[in-house]
């Protein structure tokens, strides 16, 4: 198992403008993940529509887009062994009346609509998604220089 797999997550507009971002990057971090890429922006129709591609027939996909419009993103890369399954189960389900206490979403998300955070959901989507939102100049490459063991 690769210590270099790499994923997305953002932290979506509500999770944003509510001030729950810093728990997540200290949960990623606390996990021992390795953060590669940072950057606080606002995502475009165009930028979604790729990103959601396979959403897009879904009757929910208009209200999707205004609500990934509405604030800022902060989208980040995490690196380390198994860290696109593992950032899925910090998450928690989709729907926050299925998120187990002491996911992100069931610890602080309150509805399906608005549901605090983004993560690849394979290892292949986060490759994609990774390369639409972030250019390769903004990631960085570095190791531990505590030990070994540590990404
Ligand atoms: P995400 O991509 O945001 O990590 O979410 P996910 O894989 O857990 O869920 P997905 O099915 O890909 O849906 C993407 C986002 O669309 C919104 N959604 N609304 N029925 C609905 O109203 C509905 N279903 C999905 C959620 O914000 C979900 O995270």
């Amino acid at each position: 198992m690769s210590s270099q797999e790499r994923t997305f997550i953002a932290v979506k507009p509500d999770g944003v403008q509510r001030g729950i971002f810093p728990e997540v990057l200290k949960r990623f971090t606390q996990r021992g993940f390795k953060l590669v890429g940072i950057k606080l922006c606002t995502a475009n129709e165009s930028l979604l529509r790729k990103h959601y591609v396979d959403l897009q027939e879904k009757p929910f996909f208009n209200s999707l887009l205004s609500y990934m419009t509405s604030g800022p993103i902060l989208a980040t890369v995490w690196e380390g062994k198994d860290v696109v399954k593992q950032g899925r189960a910090m998450l928690g389900a989709t729907n926050p009346l299925n998120s187990a206490p002491g996911t992100i979403r069931g610890d602080f998300a309150i509805d399906m609509g608005r549901n605090v955070i983004h993560g690849s959901d394979s290892v292949e989507n986060a490759k994609k998604e990774i390369s639409l939102w972030f250019k390769p100049e903004e990631l960085v490459d570095y190791k531990s220089t505590l030990a070994s063991w540590i990404y």
